[in-house]
């Protein structure tokens, strides 16, 4: 089978300029994502799996293994001296890194570290999310500006889910391939060639706790969801694991939706939209799916700040325009 690094170096000549630099990058990032997987593995064991004491920007507590993962992310990127800044979920500010080496990096990132960390103590698979952007800046330490393009300008994106196996999924903008870590030698291997969304799909995971705080829209499509398919006589199936990367993984190998809604308390609903989703919406784009607001699509919407949130809809083509349209009938 082959390695990650054998298929990012066959696949380097997808980029007319490529001087090994953005190779370097990838590669990192899948040697940071091997160290947070052994932390993961272990946390039950260890004492990380406690609360650092701190919290992120978003108000959360921070998971002892959130800093792990955001300190071995930033600390890869920092040797590697692609990387000029990194917008980081548990970082406030734009993280820039101090060193004349990494200040001439050609790259910017845009990374959840640990995605979904809450479900760590109840052994629910968790996940890494990065989107990768040439810089606009001319050199020194990058800029939010750097940062704040659309998700159309994405070079790369991808997810590392540490679950019943660790694997890392990507894009570059031709198509979407999953590495599958062999652990007993250390590899990423490529296990999920060219992964495309089925054009079926029957599951659709919400939150319906918030199902009172919903848009109307967004109500008629989950009745819609739950009356009998005419192709199938039953009506979808329902599956949220509270975990993005988990929930997004699952719809692209079996089809399906995934809705984090804007609500009546939280017009913009949850989700970041520079490092959950960009990202995201770049890989199902790639894999032949789609990924909107509800109403315009993620990879268009020009980013105000590092932290913003927008309201998610995303996977299986059909299903997000069936309710796109819910969405559009009930404006
Ligand atoms: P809720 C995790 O905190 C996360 O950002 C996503 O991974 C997940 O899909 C969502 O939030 C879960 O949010 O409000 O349903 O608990």
């Amino acid at each position: 089978m082959k390695t990650l690094i054998q298929f990012i170096s066959e696949k380097q000549a997808d980029f007319p300029f490529a001087t090994g630099e953005f190779t370097r990058l990838l590669n990192d990032i899948g040697i940071a994502a091997k160290l947070v997987n052994r932390e993961v593995n272990k946390a039950g064991l260890a004492d990380i799996n406690g609360y650092f004491g701190q919290q992120n920007v978003q108000g959360e507590d921070q998971k002892k293994l959130d800093v792990f993962a955001n300190d071995c992310f930033l600390t890869a990127m920092r040797h590697g001296g692609m990387v000029c800044a990194v917008a980081s979920e548990e970082n406030d500010e734009l993280y820039t890194y101090d060193n004349a080496f990494s200040q001439k990096g050609k790259y910017v990132v845009a990374m959840d570290p640990l995605d979904g960390s809450s479900n760590i103590e109840v052994n629910v698979p968790i996940g890494t999310i990065f989107s990768i952007y040439r810089r606009k800046s001319e050199s020194g330490p990058g800029t939010v500006e750097d940062l704040l393009q659309p998700g159309n300008r994405q070079i790369a994106a991808g997810y590392i889910i540490y679950g019943s196996s660790t694997m890392l999924v990507y894009t570059t903008g031709h198509g979407v391939n999953g590495f599958t870590l062999d652990p007993s030698v250390g590899l990423f291997l490529l296990s999920h060639p060219e992964m495309t969304i089925p054009e079926g799909g029957n599951i659709y995971s919400i939150n319906e706790a918030n199902y009172i705080y919903f848009h109307e829209g967004v109500k008629q499509f989950i009745k819609f969801c739950q009356q009998d398919d005419p192709a199938t006589l039953r009506p979808y199936t329902t599956r949220y694991i509270g975990s993005l990367v988990s929930d997004f993984h699952r719809n692209l190998i079996r089809g399906g939706i995934y809705i984090y809604p804007g609500t009546l308390k939280n017009p913009n609903g949850k989700l970041r939209l520079l490092y959950e989703c960009n990202p995201i919406a770049f890989l199902a784009e790639q894999a032949g799916g789609k990924a909107s607001t509800g109403y315009e699509r993620i990879l268009d919407i020009q980013p105000e700040s590092l932290h913003q949130r927008v309201p998610f809809f995303v996977g299986t083509r059909h299903m997000v325009e069936k309710a796109e349209e819910f969405m559009r009938k009930n404006a």
